[in-house]
């Protein structure tokens, strides 16, 4: 930004203030005394947090109007009544004095970096009409397709209103979730195994050995405060090992911490995998056994079939045969740096537990190229162990409570609609070299980041982008790619509370709600064995000219359009959607907005039998009182007896159900799977492929000119990329491992400094075959000579006064990790490699 004052004026959405400098005020610390007495009074309203994906039922206090305390909702299952410290940060979000205040326009034509955008202040009525306009232009140029829409968060529900229904109703097959940018890989490990392609439950009440594998379930992942409030007692009653390359939460409380080299959990996994069979600590109720009792897993034997009986599972003596035989803990040493006696020592402690093992497998494995196989392997674990489905273990989905279904659209979509949402994709799922198979089906997975690719590569492909509630010129790998595409784009309209980098390139602002206290919508989620359903609903006066993106935006442009002589959407809408109480249809957004969630929700509170789980809930006033509604426990065994959704109805550790997907992919392109899987990237060739195994670490950058290894992970105070302008992220920084308040430090072995002469305090640069970005240097023990790590997190440069070091003149603080990380996918999944050690570094003093 050239001027101090129009960046203040992105921030405020006025025109006359300036931007402050970035000192650290923080109210946290304010003398007790100085603050005036007065009692707590005030309601607790029930809502629902999303700083992560837990969203967690909560109550916010509310006092004359005003968030100002935050508790979990004391009826949850799932938190107990207690949030993370992320939850506690929900009112310094929402009262952001850089929130975005009113609609605004860009005036400055030129965009990019640093580049003001000399946004003023305009009407909501002005933004959206120029924005019917210009998607009314691709309706009669027949450029419907032009119309593309990318989400980041969403409400599960409402997103129906805009992700579901705008592209097909207007006519465009362009639109994209953040999803690959999120954890898809992960979903391949169930998924490929057990047809489960889903995150999943654990049983932490009842396991004995809990295995936290490339994530920190204390600090991020979902269930945080379940974790939290179960995991004392297990590390008093069993085993809690940590597989990470860094000293997270849970490695520095563990009885094991694993610093594995970054990337090579295939090969540990092989090598437990390896143990277990040889010394017999399988699970005989699920897994089977040798028809005359007799352990013929013998090291680098191969094993007749049909000498093992399987019971629940799949294919164990072809895994053998084809992978694991050999991966003795000596191999799996040479690989993975964990010592063999560890190896050994780690296998027997989950075998004595088993079944009450849970292996927690996160994106630490399996964000990662050639992550498919990874996430495989570590959670073939737990079908090694019987933990599928068993008390103390891993869970699927429990059932939840029912929700309605919003009306179809069909009727509303026109020719021009059908005829404008064929054709290919920007993301480039499907291709020859981009398999996307989620749920085993090629070409059905969103490939977020590779839609900054396709914009890049074909200039006119888009003429009106939307987003919400995103940030990817900040959030995804390779973020300068975003830059430049953003850039080209002809008109763009965001729709956030917040502006952030990538509203930089925006041409109209849409100022948004803040979801969990100014919105109205049903979130749907599960943990602790119950799935539930919360509202989130506009608890607080809201201060400024605010709208919510998924419902209230989504009325009023469609009243625009009709007004243009489209008038599908608006119909759709009116027509459909029905107050279930009154019968009345909506007349206003806010109408509209809040008869979709009571139209959602309805199955609950207006239940005509009594519902399994809570105690009924009587009427829409009660559900807005009570704000929750959990469904029963988990039902065990639920895919035992045949009954997981594999082609063989089995857990498979030979998965023919992702044969079956390669083999179409490779059919479409009349070729090979072998071929698939080279030009996909991935190294196993012939049956290989077909069983959980090691990849090679995939690497960009030579050893030679990059020799550091770099380590990627999320911040405890992350509520995803949205929390680091508020001022208590900064001032607790240093909760995250090594990390130190109001700064950005990558963290180096002590041994590594000294070869290089760095000490803590120097400012460094970080290169890759990326980019470079520049941050402190911090010595710490808590990863291994030839890696550093680096919470992802600091690095903004636009996201306001406290998030920048200074907002006005475009200067991050610290660096953004995705301008390092090199950007490629683990492509079976079509999910964003942002871990596994793929980015070689060199790192100098500045
Ligand atoms: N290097 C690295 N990169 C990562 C990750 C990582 O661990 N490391 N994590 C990845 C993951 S798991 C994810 S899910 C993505 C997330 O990345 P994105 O999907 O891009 O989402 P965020 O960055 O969380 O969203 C930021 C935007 O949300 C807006 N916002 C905040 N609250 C609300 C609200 O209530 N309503 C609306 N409409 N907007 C709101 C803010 O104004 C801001 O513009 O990032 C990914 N990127
Ligand atoms: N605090 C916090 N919690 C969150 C979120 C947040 O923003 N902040 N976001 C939510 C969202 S959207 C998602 S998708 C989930 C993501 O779930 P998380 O589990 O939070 O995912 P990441 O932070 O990506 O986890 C990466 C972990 O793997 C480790 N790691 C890195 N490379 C390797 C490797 O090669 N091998 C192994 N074994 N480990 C490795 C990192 O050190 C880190 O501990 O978290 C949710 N929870
Ligand atoms: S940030 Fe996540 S775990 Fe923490 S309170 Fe919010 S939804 Fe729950
Ligand atoms: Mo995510």
């Amino acid at each position: 930004m050239a001027t101090g004052v129009s960046a203040g004026c992105l921030a405020t959405g006025c025109a006359s203030v300036s931007a402050p400098a970035a000192a650290p005020l923080t109210s946290a610390f304010i003398p007790r005394q100085a603050r005036p007495s007065r009692p707590a009074q005030g309601q607790w309203v029930a809502s629902t947090c999303q700083g992560c994906t837990q969203w967690c039922a909560i109550q916010i206090l509310v006092q004359d109007g005003r968030a100002t305390r935050v508790r979990g909702n004391p009826l949850s299952k799932t938190n107990h009544g207690y949030v993370c410290p992320r939850g506690h940060l929900i009112p310094q979000q929402m009262y952001d004095p850089d929130r975005i205040k009113v609609p605004m326009k860009r005036t400055n034509p030129v965009k990019g970096r640093g580049i003001d955008p000399k946004f003023v202040p305009i009407s909501w009525d002005e933004a959206l009409d120029t924005l019917a306009e210009k998607m009314m232009a691709l309706r009669k140029s027949g450029e419907t397709h032009k119309l593309v829409y990318m989400r980041g968060r969403y409400s599960p529900t409402s997103t129906e209103l805009l992700y579901g229904t705008l592209p097909k109703v207007f006519g465009t097959g362009n639109y994209f979730s953040h999803s690959a940018i999120c954890a898809e890989a992960e979903k391949m490990g169930p998924g490929l195994t057990q047809g489960f392609f889903g995150y999943r439950d654990y049983d932490l009440e009842k396991t004995n050995c809990l295995v936290c594998w490339g994530t920190d379930p204390l600090a991020s992942n979902r269930m945080v405060p379940n974790t939290m409030n179960r995991f004392p007692d297990i590390v008093k009653r069993g085993t809690v090992i940590a597989v990470d390359p860094r000293l997270s939460n849970v490695a520095a409380k563990a009885h094991e911490w694993l610093p594995i080299s970054p990337g090579t959990d295939g090969a540990l996994a092989g090598a437990i995998a390896h143990v277990l069979l040889t010394e017999g600590l399988w699970n005989r109720e699920f897994v089977g056994d040798f028809k005359d009792g007799k352990n013929l897993f013998v090291a680098g034997q191969i094993v007749d079939e049909a000498a093992f009986a399987e019971k629940e599972s799949y294919g164990l003596v072809k895994w053998w045969n084809l992978e694991l035989r050999n991966q003795t803990p000596a191999w799996g040493e040479q690989v993975s740096l964990i010592p063999a006696a560890q190896i050994q020592r780690v296998a027997r402690a989950m075998g004595k537990a088993a079944p009450r093992v849970v292996v927690w497998m996160g994106p630490g494995v399996a964000m990662s190229p050639r992550g498919t196989y990874a996430a495989m392997a570590v959670y073939a674990l737990n079908g090694l162990l019987g933990s599928i489905d068993v008390e103390g273990g891993v869970w699927q989905s429990p059932s939840g409570p029912p929700l309605a279904p919003f009306p179809k659209a069909d009727a509303y979509v026109d020719e021009i609609a059908k005829a404008g949402s064929k054709g290919k994709k920007l993301d480039g799922r499907g291709a020859k070299d981009m398999p996307a198979m989620m749920n085993a089906k090629p070409g059905s997975g969103v490939v977020t980041n590779n839609v900054a690719n396709g914009m890049l590569k074909d200039p006119g492909a888009v003429k009106v982008f939307i987003s919400t509630w995103s940030n990817f010129a900040f959030s995804a790998t390779g973020a300068q790619r975003w830059e430049k595409a953003l850039a080209a784009v002809p008109f763009f309209v965001h729709m956030v509370p917040s502006a952030s980098e990538m509203t930089q390139f925006a041409d109209i602002v849409l100022p948004s709600t803040f979801n969990s206290a100014e919105g109205w919508s049903i979130v749907t989620n599960m943990g602790n064995g119950h799935a539930y359903a919360s509202i989130q609903q506009g608890a607080i006066k809201r201060l400024w000219d605010v709208k919510q993106e998924e419902t209230e935006v989504m009325w009023l442009l469609a009243e625009k359009l009709k007004a243009k002589g489209f008038a599908n959407l608006f119909d759709y809408y009116a027509k459909e959607f029905k107050d279930p109480e009154t019968g009345k249809a909506p007349t206003t957004a806010l109408e509209f907005s809040e008869i979709a969630a009571k139209m959602t929700s309805a199955p609950i509170w207006a239940a005509k039998e009594p519902l399994k789980g809570d105690a009924p809930i009587l009427g829409w006033a009660d559900f807005k009182k009570k704000g929750m509604f959990s469904g029963p426990r988990y039902t065990l065994k639920k895919g035992w007896g045949g009954k997981f959704a594999t082609e063989t109805k089995k857990f498979e550790f030979y998965s023919e159900t992702l044969k079956k997907g390669l083999a179409e992919h490779a059919k479409k392109y009349e070729t090979s799977i072998d071929d698939i899987l080279g030009v996909s990237g991935y190294v196993a060739r012939g049956e290989l492929a077909f069983v959980p195994h090691y990849e090679p670490v995939k690497r960009h950058g030579s050893v030679q000119d990059f020799p550091l290894t770099f380590i990627d992970y999320k911040s405890r105070l992350n509520r995803e990329g949205r929390s680091a302008n508020v001022p208590w992220y900064q001032e607790f920084k240093k909760v995250d491992p090594g990390d130190v308040s109001w700064s950005d430090v990558v963290k180096m072995n002590p041994k590594d400094g000294a070869k290089l002469g760095l000490k803590s305090g120097d400012t460094v640069t970080i290169t890759s075959m990326a980019g470079t970005i520049s941050c402190q240097l911090k010595l710490w023990e808590g990863v291994r000579p030839g890696t550093v790590a680096k919470c992802y997190g600091q690095g903004h440069w636009a996201y306001g006064r406290v998030a920048a070091q200074d907002f006005g003149k475009a200067t991050p603080r610290g660096g953004n990790n995705n301008e390092i990380l090199v950007d490629d996918y683990d492509r079976l999944s079509g999910a964003t490699a942002r871990n596994g050690g793929f980015t070689g570094v060199r790192i100098q003093k500045a």
